[in-house]
Order: structure tokens, then C-alpha cells, then sequence
């Protein structure tokens, strides 16, 4: 009985010695000391034994079930944080290596220049305002002085949405002013309306089917011409610098009375010609008047009492000359190497 306990004792350590995972500890523990094990099965044999020889050979079966016992749970340590320092090795975060920078985007060109436009107005009191895309053909030409038959409410330059050629894609921002009179009702009234308008146009170096658009209104008592001019001649300052000259040129539109344009003097050549002006000396920024009495009146506003400015700015326009761009459509194709420049 003593060799079968020190083989026990014997292989049970090497096993152990050997076994890779806790569960291979677990299937060793039932095999050797479990009620069915190896131990067990010996032990189960000592009624066999002399009276003399039990209390020896039960001493040594407890030092053998005492020493496997030992063995195991040290092996179980051992197993536990080999598995530890594995998982900490498999898991390790090198906190030195260099990370990857997140690509960061950045505004359109046309939200730059609109974002100027829109800093500069705020800052003389005007008021922001979107509207419609669709529109009235009421908002978008009849209130606006522009009657039917005029050749600007032509189906070969309009997109219509009804056969009637009531509802439409407004070609200017114009008819957003009129709902802002018709809503604020009584001046003063100082807004700023920016947006997409739309023409039926084929696209080239400078025509699109849609382009944008900023126009802004300034009505209350005794507004006059002299308002315009300091209004605008300030506001272009303030997007192009102090030192920048204007002029002003009469000019027409159906809802204005008078009408101007206002060019500024060529950035490059200082009035003397180049090609960035085409020789010119001045370069047409936007176009303006006084707002035509039948338009005050249509909005329940009475020009008898009441007057104003308007002005309309082509923001492409605007753009491609703030960043040297010489084809419209590089602006709407979204080309990534285009954009990145800016
Ligand atoms: C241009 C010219 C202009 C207006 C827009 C306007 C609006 C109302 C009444 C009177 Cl509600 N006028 N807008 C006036 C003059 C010129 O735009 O060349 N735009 C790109």
C-alpha cells in the first residue's frame, strides 16, 4: 500500500506539474482525490490493513492527500497569473505611439463669403431671414412690381411648378422681403434674406440653373438715397477694407425707384485696367434702389409716409472674386482637391 501511495503521490505531482488550464486542474482534482479517485479507491482498502499498520499507512495517506492538495491550489496560482500576465500582454495599450490625427473639414468657400456677408450686416442691426423655396408668382414677381407679360416671368426663364404659372421656384430672394414687410407690418424693418433662387439657365463658366442670393431691405421714416449710399459704402468697407472705393451707376429694375449698381474700384490695378477687372478699373459688386412705391403699398405699408432701400447681391459672384475662382461650376461639383484650398 505505501509504493501505490507514493506512485499516487508521484504522478499525481507531475501531472499537475504539466496540467495548462485551471479546467485540466479540476479533472486531475475528481480523477485523484474525487470519491471515485485514485486516493479514494486505496483508502478504501485500509480495513484490510493490520491494526498496527493502519494508523501509519493513514498518516502517509494524509500527508500524500495533504501534499496533493498543496500542489493543486499552488498550481492553480501559478495557472491564474500566467493567464494574467497574458491577458495583460495580449491587451497592452502602447500610450507613446503616436496617434492618428482626425482629418478635420471645414467651411465651403460660398459659406465663407456668405458668413462675411451675413457678420457685416449683422453688424449695422440687420436681422437674418430665410424663406420659401417655392413660391407664390404673386410674392415672386406681381408684388414686386413685375406684372404679367414682363418678360422676366417668361416660361423660357422661369422654373414653374403649376401650368397656371401661379407657383414657382422663386428666381430672386425678393418675395421673402415682401413676406417679411407683410408679417413685421410696421417699420422700421432692417433684414438681411439670403438663399438659393433659380433660373433656367445652361450651365458654363458663369451661369447655373441655381445660383444664391443676398438681399437686403431697410425701410422706416424719411429713408432717402443718401442712406443707401452711406449704408452700402459702409457695408462694402467693412467686407473689403476701409481703403476700398465705390461708385455708384444708375441702372433699372421693376421693383426700385431709382435703381443703381455699385461697382468697386479693381483691388489689382487701383482703376487703371486689368485683366482682373477685363480692363475696366471697376468690378460690379450689386445692385440697389429705392424701393418703388407701389411695392410699399401692395405690403400695406404706406410710401407716404414710409421709405426704403433695397440691395441684391449675386454671392457666387462674391466668392469667386474673394478667392480667385474662374469657373462657377468648380463651386458646385464638390471636388474635393478644389476645396481642400480654401
Ligand atoms: C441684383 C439686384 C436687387 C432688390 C434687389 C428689392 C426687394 C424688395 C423691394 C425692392 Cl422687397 N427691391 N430687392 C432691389 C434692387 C436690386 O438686386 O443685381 N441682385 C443680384
Amino acid at each position: 500500500m505505501k509504493e501505490q501511495l507514493e506512485r499516487i503521490r508521484v504522478s499525481a505531482l507531475e501531472a499537475l506539474a504539466q496540467a495548462k488550464e485551471s479546467a485540466d486542474l479540476e479533472s486531475l482534482r475528481i480523477k485523484i482525490l474525487g470519491k471515485k479517485g485514485e486516493l479514494t479507491a486505496v483508502l478504501k482498502t485500509m480495513g484490510k490493513l493490520s491494526a498496527e499498520e493502519r494508523p501509519v499507512m493513514g498518516q502517509l495517506a494524509n500527508s500524500v492527500r495533504a501534499g496533493i492538495e498543496e500542489a493543486l491550489e499552488q498550481r492553480k496560482k501559478e495557472l491564474a497569473a500566467a493567464a494574467l500576465e497574458a491577458r495583460l500582454e495580449a491587451e497592452a495599450v502602447d500610450v507613446t505611439v503616436p496617434g492618428t490625427a482626425p482629418t478635420l473639414g471645414h467651411r465651403h468657400p460660398m459659406n465663407i463669403a456668405l458668413d462675411e456677408v451675413k457678420e457685416a450686416a449683422i453688424g449695422m442691426g440687420f436681422r437674418i431671414l430665410e424663406g420659401p423655396e417655392v413660391e407664390l408668382a404673386e410674392y415672386n414677381f406681381t408684388k414686386l412690381n413685375t406684372e404679367e407679360g414682363h418678360p422676366a416671368r417668361d416660361w423660357s426663364d422661369t422654373f414653374y411648378l403649376k401650368e397656371d404659372s401661379s407657383v414657382l421656384l422663386r428666381t430672386q430672394t425678393s418675395p421673402m422681403q415682401i413676406r417679411a414687410m407683410e408679417a413685421i407690418g410696421k417699420p422700421p424693418i432692417r433684414i438681411l434674406a439670403p438663399g438659393r433662387v433659380f433660373r433656367k439657365d445652361e450651365v458654363d463658366a458663369t451661369h447655373s440653373p441655381m445660383f444664391h442670393q443676398i438681399e437686403g431691405l431697410v425701410i422706416d421714416k424719411g429713408i432717402t438715397m443718401a442712406d443707401l449710399k452711406g449704408t452700402l459704402e459702409a457695408f462694402v468697407k467693412s467686407l473689403y477694407g476701409e481703403d476700398c472705393v465705390v461708385r455708384f451707376r444708375p441702372h433699372h429694375f421693376p421693383f426700385t425707384e431709382p435703381s443703381c449698381e455699385l461697382d468697386v474700384q479693381c483691388f489689382k490695378c487701383h482703376g487703371a485696367g486689368c485683366p482682373t477687372c477685363k480692363g475696366e478699373g471697376w468690378i460690379e459688386l450689386l445692385g440697389a434702389g429705392m424701393v418703388h412705391p407701389k411695392v410699399l403699398e401692395g405690403c400695406g405699408i404706406d410710401p407716404d409716409v414710409y421709405s426704403g432701400f433695397a440691395f441684391g447681391i449675386g454671392l457666387e459672384r462674391m466668392a469667386m472674386r474673394r478667392f480667385q475662382i474662374s469657373d462657377l461650376r468648380l463651386i458646385f461639383e464638390n471636388d474635393v482637391r478644389f476645396l481642400e484650398q480654401f
